[in-house]
């Protein structure tokens, strides 16, 4: 029976049990499609890096003598839709059977659900043998809950599958979470080391790119570019971030500054969300480490949980929310995208750095998409959907299971609080503390209003205030309600005219 498999851009995965045995009645096939680059406006480095990718994957399959399609995007034959290429592929190639693998984002499953429905040859939908957790999993432990804790998520997962526990059945250190409450700011110490990414020349693909008409936007940096494009690649990126960056990465993790983007974040989240790395095998390396007396649990407990944690955890909110989730506005925020979050052209330096950044790299560490582009968005009352489509085109790692949640719910408080206890937010205060963003701003980060005053701040109080009715009884937001219930009327009416003549010229803050 001949077999047609689709692979998408983001399941690069040659472990895959798929590729176990070598089968001449098998076709594997992937696409460079418009359906994929256009439904969102993608930064040049995103479509270039997942082309890329793409087409090496082909490679190593047509190297282990699997027999591999692959339409690149500027093909003759190319209709620029999955259902399109993959009607005329079956003809084609006499196609009997059509099988895939479930796909992590909702839009596409439901898309391949309904090509499956209307062709006349039978399918099959295959795990990506990708994640810890089924789909629903998150949802059946939480149905019912108000809350949806992270933190007893990962505990089920961190005994469901025995990593970092004693033979007792207890956590080792005796503890569950060795979080470090007192995150330090970064002062030039320990050194951030160099980006050792290799450095790949993909100008000829950035020209099939551009030839294409595919629209972008952000810095290409093809004959630089830096993400890695296969498995070797990641893995020699792991390796050399667990032995020598890890051991910084819990007490730097919220730490902001001008002239160091990387800081001591991982950047595997490319190499892990297109597959090419197992969080599997990065726990299991990171608690080796720990095993072998080379990192401290501290360590190696803080960042297994961003992944056993955090990131499962996510994705089984999408599955659980979906598709509902992408309509969540609780606040019912409705103020446009400002145009300078396209090309970084703010007053504000914590936004104009975390957003050339951003443009730079297509990427931004956890804190500064949370507590400088987030906390903004969230104060000055940005539409989450608009933000969300931001997100979602704009960093290297964005695939919507895992991008959605944390904009519309971990970010922007969009449902409500279901995921989030309380809004991420602050006034210049977290973020002068955490970087050097406030040295040479043109605003003040000690005042709250006048023209030179740090807009976080007027917006922060008017954030409680406007919104008291949803958060007044918010029982960790005790402290921030008891300053308002205090404050002089006065003052209360001054931050309120602040922030709304800020909100009325946001273009130009
Ligand atoms: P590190 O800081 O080194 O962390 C290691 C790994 O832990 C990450 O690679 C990631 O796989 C995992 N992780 C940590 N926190 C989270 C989290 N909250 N959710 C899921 N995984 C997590 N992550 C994405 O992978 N794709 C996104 O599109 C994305 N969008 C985000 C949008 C917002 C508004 C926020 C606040 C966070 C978002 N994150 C997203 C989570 C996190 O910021 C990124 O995973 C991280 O910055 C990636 O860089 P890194 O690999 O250097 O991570
Ligand atoms: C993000 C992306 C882009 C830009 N282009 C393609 C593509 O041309 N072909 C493809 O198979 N996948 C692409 N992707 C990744 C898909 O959007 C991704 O598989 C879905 O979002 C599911 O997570
Ligand atoms: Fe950002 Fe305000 Fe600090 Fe300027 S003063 S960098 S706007 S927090």
């Amino acid at each position: 029976m001949k077999i047609l498999r689709l692979i998408l851009g983001d399941q690069l995965n040659p472990n895959h049990s798929w590729f176990k045995n070598i089968d001449d009645e098998i076709f594997y096939v992937l696409m460079e499609v418009k359906q994929e680059t256009n439904y969102v406006l993608h930064h040049a480095q995103k479509i270039l890096a997942i082309f890329a990718a793409m087409r090496d994957f082909k490679n190593t399959l047509t190297k282990h003598n699997h027999q591999a399609i692959y339409l690149k995007i500027n093909e003759k034959s190319n209709q620029q839709s999955f259902k399109a290429n993959l009607k005329a592929l079956f003809s084609q190639y006499n196609i009997q059977k059509f099988e895939y693998q479930e796909p992590d984002e909702y839009r596409l499953d439901q898309d391949l659900i309904e090509f499956c429905s209307e062709i006349s040859i039978p399918s099959e939908c295959f795990s990506s043998e990708h994640f810890f957790t089924h789909r629903l999993e998150v949802k059946e432990i939480f149905t019912d809950k108000k809350q949806w804790l992270m933190e007893s998520f990962y505990r089920y997962m961190r005994k469901k599958h025995h990593i970092l526990m004693s033979e007792d059945g207890k956590p080792v250190g005796s503890k569950w979470n060795f979080d470090h409450e007192n995150r330090k700011a970064w002062k030039g110490m320990p050194e951030v080391l160099e980006d050792h990414r290799l450095t790949h020349d993909h100008a000829k693909l950035w020209d099939e790119i551009t030839e294409a008409e595919i629209k972008s936007f952000g810095n290409h940096n093809a004959s630089k570019f830096r993400w890695p494009l296969n498995r070797n690649e990641a893995l020699k990126h792991l390796d050399f971030f667990i032995k020598n960056i890890l051991i910084y990465f819990g007490d730097y993790q919220d730490a902001m500054h001008k002239e160091e983007t990387r800081m001591f974040h991982s950047l595997i989240s490319f190499s892990l969300n297109t597959k090419m790395l197992s969080p599997k095998e990065v726990v299991s390396a990171v608690e080796k480490s720990y095993l072998s007396d080379k990192l401290p649990i501290s360590t190696a407990e803080g960042f297994i949980r961003q992944i056993i944690g955090w990131r499962e955890y996510i994705r089984g909110y999408y599955w659980a929310h979906m598709p509902g989730l992408s309509d969540e506005n609780y606040f019912d925020h409705q103020l446009p995208l400002p145009n300078w979050f396209w090309n970084g052209k703010t007053k504000m330096n914590c936004l104009k750095y975390t957003i050339k950044q951003s443009l730079d790299e297509a990427y931004a560490h956890h804190i500064q998409r949370l507590m400088v582009v987030g906390n903004f968005s969230l104060l000055a009352g940005i539409n989450p959907k608009s933000l969300h489509e931001w997100y979602l085109g704009i960093y290297i790692d964005a695939f919507e299971w895992v991008e959605m949640p944390n904009t519309l719910c971990m970010s922007q408080f969009a449902d409500g609080g279901r995921l989030a206890s309380k809004p991420y937010v602050s006034t210049a205060n977290y973020i002068n503390k955490m970087s050097n963003y406030c040295e040479e701003c043109y605003y003040s980060k000690n005042e709250r209003v006048g023209d030179k005053a740090c807009p976080f701040n007027s917006l922060y109080w008017n954030f409680f205030i406007t919104n008291s009715k949803q958060l007044s009884k918010n029982p960790r937001l005790a402290i921030v309600n008891k300053q308002i219930r205090d404050m002089d009327p006065a003052l209360i009416k001054d931050i309120k005219l602040q922030a709304k003549k800020l909100i009325k010229n946001i273009e130009d803050v």
